[in-house]
């Protein structure tokens, strides 16, 4: 069973990680893991912070000789933006008179936070709420990503709007046809969107996207976004339908789900498959060459919690971030009078980074179903059950349904 944990605060020292339950000898660098914060990082919207933090990894535990020991592997990234926040978030004691925060922005978690953990500043709910947290996920994930592909197994992402501008080139049949003309992998649908600075696909698609921002910035607002998730290179069997918990397409909704601002996840075709026919929704199973697959992929990879083989695809949405620059009505807990909300540095659009976040978590609990069917003590041990499984898969239902 794999897991991990994150620590830390946006504006703490610096964010840890502490990943669990992979097996020895999985090959792995800081090079690597830093590739993958740095996509975190990017996109045109992204605020002024992403411009002092350059994250890199620091590994502090389970790594020798750039492979895992299969002992816990222990992360830390600095927060370049502490040296500007010592005072105000002392570990110890308040240095100087510091201001206290009242005024909760609508959408954030400073009101629940406040009230839920009982605390007199608002500071301390952001703190922990805020998604810099992610980067720590990412790196915990990018375990679970170079683990996968040493199976084969990629995973990628693109952004499929953001404002609600969509691509004309790029519909949905592009994932639920299978229709990945052109690209190797998952992998190579990243790469793609990775030369964009908004991760789309089509060069007038970004166009349009950027000038939709630039009216929200000079605005003083925020945009949401939806954005794909595709794992390619998926054997059939992962999860199962014995339980609520052990359906691989619930774990991943959770995952994504999971991820700051995201108000809603879909596999395959999701809400669109409530209002057409099922003739129209199901995809017709074939023989094609030696094995029994299916003409298209609007069930995204799953059926019946278990994966069918066919590319995992994720959609989802982001929500605009909460923090704007001409700020909504809200109320100063300080004197229970209406005021506009508080504005705090932050990023107008995170779609992009979001994508990238949602890839990392799709790839953590593909490698935790993984592990759970394959899972040895050694890459190596995992892979000798992984090609004996895989091997015999079609070999066996021919052999169970010979007349
Ligand atoms: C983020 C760091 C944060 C924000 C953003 C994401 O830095 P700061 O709050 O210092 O500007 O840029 O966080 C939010 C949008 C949020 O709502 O918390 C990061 O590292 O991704």
């Amino acid at each position: 069973m794999i897991r991990f944990l994150t620590a830390g605060e946006s504006h703490g020292k610096g964010l840890t990680t502490i990943v669990e339950g992979f097996p020895s000898n999985i090959p792995v660098s800081s090079d690597y893991i830093n590739k993958q914060l740095k996509r975190r990082q990017s996109g045109y919207g992204r605020g002024l912070r992403m411009k002092i933090e350059s994250d890199t990894i620091e590994f502090t535990s389970g790594v020798r000789f750039g492979k895992t020991f299969g002992s816990p592997v222990a992360m830390y990234i600095e927060n370049k933006d502490w040296v500007n926040w010592e005072d105000r978030m002392n570990y110890e004691k308040k240095v100087h008179p510091t201001e206290k925060i009242t005024v909760p922005r609508p959408g954030h978690a400073d009101l629940t936070g406040i009230s839920k953990y009982n605390f007199d500043d608002i500071r301390n709910s952001i703190e922990r709420s805020s998604a810099r947290e992610t980067a720590a996920r990412v790196a915990a994930c990018s375990i679970a990503r170079k683990f996968l592909e040493e199976f084969d197994i990629h995973v990628g992402s693109f952004v499929e709007s953001i404002g609600g501008i969509y691509s004309k080139e790029i519909q949905p049949e592009f994932v639920f046809q299978n229709k990945f003309t052109g690209f190797e992998n998952a992998q190579a649908i990243s790469n793609k969107a990775d030369e964009r600075s908004v991760r789309v696909l089509d060069s007038k698609h970004e166009e349009k996207i950027i000038r939709k921002i630039k009216t929200a910035k000079k605005k003083g607002d925020t945009l949401g976004g939806t954005f794909f998730i595709i794992v390619t290179g998926m054997p059939l069997g992962l999860g199962s339908f014995v339980h609520y918990d052990t359906k691989l397409d619930a774990d991943l909704a959770h995952a994504v789900m999971s991820i700051n601002a995201v108000k809603g996840v879909e596999i395959g075709t999701g809400f669109n498959s409530a209002e057409i026919f099922g003739s129209e929704s199901h995809d017709e199973i074939i023989f094609s060459g030696e094995t029994i697959t299916r003409k298209t992929n609007r069930a995204g990879g799953i059926e019946g919690g278990i994966s069918t083989g066919l590319p995992i695809i994720i959609r989802a949405a982001m929500k605009p971030i909460a923090t704007l620059m001409s700020p909504i009505e809200t109320v100063d807990l300080s004197t229970f009078k209406s005021i506009e909300a508080r504005r705090e540095r932050s990023d107008f659009v995170a779609v992009p980074a979001c994508s990238v976040i949602g890839e990392s978590m799709a790839a953590w609990v593909i490698a935790k179903f993984f592990l759970q069917k394959f899972g040895g003590d050694s890459l190596e041990e995992t892979k000798d059950n992984y090609k004996n499984y895989t091997k015999k898969l079609h070999s066996r239902i021919k052999k169970n349904f010979k007349k």
